[in-house]
């Protein structure tokens, strides 16, 4: 089963939306593995971010997901990676559809509420740099045959 990392960043914690986010992709079908409530430390949130180094952003972005606690997760279902991206909406909330996490909650992309692994490669670096394999548990739930 296909594994995605999500996070609600210090902007979404700030403004009590970890719950409303943790429901939307539990009421989907989409199976929580990992979570923790948690402080980036500086040298994580430039890894994290590192591919947007030479970005004129980079530091105001570090700086942003290290101002406050974030709620970082794994999530796991079929084809979770891309359709946790389309729940929560274009990277500019001016560009995302209502429905989505970022078009019903979000104004400015500086503060854009979540974060989300694009691909396979990236779920499974960003996995690996936020959570250790003890921390991710192995469970089935009965509902999922109507899901699947
Ligand atoms: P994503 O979060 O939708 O994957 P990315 O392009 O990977 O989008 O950008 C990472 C984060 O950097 C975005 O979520 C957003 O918070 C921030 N960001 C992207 N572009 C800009 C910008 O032009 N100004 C400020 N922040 C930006």
């Amino acid at each position: 089963m296909e594994k995605t990392f999500l996070m609600v960043k210090p902007d979404g914690v700030q403004r009590s939306l970890i719950g409303d986010i943790v429901s939307r992709f539990e009421k989907k079908g989409f199976q929580l593995v990992g979570a923790k409530l948690m402080s980036i430390p500086q040298e994580l949130a430039e890894q994290h971010y590192g591919e947007h180094k030479e970005r004129p952003f980079f530091g105001e972005l570090v700086d942003f997901i290290t101002s406050g606690p974030v709620f970082a997760m794994v999530w796991e279902g079929e084809n979770v990676i891309a359709t946790a991206r389309s729940m929560m909406g274009a990277t500019n909330p001016k560009d995302a559809a209502p429905g989505t996490v970022r078009g019903d909650y979000a104004a400015t992309v500086g503060k854009n509420i979540i974060h989300g692994s694009d691909s396979p490669a990236s779920a499974e670096r960003e996995i690996s740099l936020f959570f250790k394999e003890e921390e991710l548990v192995s469970y089935s739930k009965l509902i999922s045959e109507w899901i699947y």
